[in-house]
């Protein structure tokens, strides 16, 4: 692209296709990757299935090769726990019902504790990782963040971790972007962590609109959103 096009290009806000950086990020000691919720329960075959959410799995696997650090998560949740339509009489998927803490959206039953749905995909190879933190386990609380459960106070460790580890800035990937990755990577933010979504290595629910909402919700709070050509991984 000729100088000129590009600072046009750049001055009219218009993305660029490949990366969002002109030089690929090197992650450092101080980098983690955070890897959401690649579960078979968020793929195809699944009980809450993410359009292409598969696709993900070398994405990441690449891209963990490049991280000294990497956390996984795991939604993690009781047999008729409050985010399950099912618990709730009268109610479907993907409909909402008020819990103690505000509007839960409802979902099928999924990732149930110790099911081979809520297992870790297959293919994930990350043996390097160093924690999985599970989320969802309180019967009565949804949690989509890694950091704070939904009720918005109770923390699940991560933010501690983390801090006690040194590390000052989060590469988010895995499932769903509009909901698992987006209240994940703002409540980095929250912790004052540097903040990076890759966006290609994520897939996403979009319920009404949820996953436009989520990116202008994340970038109005400092997220940063990349695409895995941004990271500079060995070949
Ligand atoms: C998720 C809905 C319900 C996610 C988890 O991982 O994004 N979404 N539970
Ligand atoms: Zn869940």
């Amino acid at each position: 692209m000729q100088r000129r096009t590009l600072m046009t290009a750049l001055l009219a806000g218009a993305a660029l296709p490949w990366r969002a950086f002109a030089a690929p990020v090197k992650p450092d000691a101080q980098s983690a990757l955070i890897v959401v919720d690649v579960q078979n329960c968020f793929v195809t075959g699944g009980t809450l299935p993410v359009k292409q959410g598969e696709d993900v799995v070398p994405v990441i696997n690449r891209l963990a090769k490049a991280f000294e650090n990497v956390v996984i998560t795991q939604d993690w949740h009781t047999k008729g726990h409050a985010s399950f339509a099912s618990t709730h009489g009268g109610k479907k998927p993907f409909e909402t019902t008020r819990l103690s803490y505000g509007t839960q959206v409802l979902w099928p039953d999924h990732c149930v504790q110790g099911t081979p749905d809520a297992a870790l995909h297959k293919d994930l190879d990350i043996p390097h990782a160093q924690l999985i933190v599970r989320k969802g386990f309180h019967p009565k609380v949804d949690s989509y963040s890694a950091f704070e459960e939904a009720d918005r106070k109770t923390p699940t460790g991560l933010g501690g971790y983390l801090k006690q580890r040194g590390i000052k800035r989060v590469f988010v990937t895995g499932l769903a972007t509009d909901f698992c990755v987006a209240w994940t990577a703002m409540d980095a933010r929250k912790q004052g962590l540097e903040t990076y979504v890759i966006e290609d290595a994520t897939r996403a629910i979009d319920l009404n609109g949820s996953l436009a909402a989520a990116w202008k919700q994340m970038t109005a709070k400092g997220v940063r959103r990349i695409q895995s050509a941004d990271i500079a991984v060995a070949a």
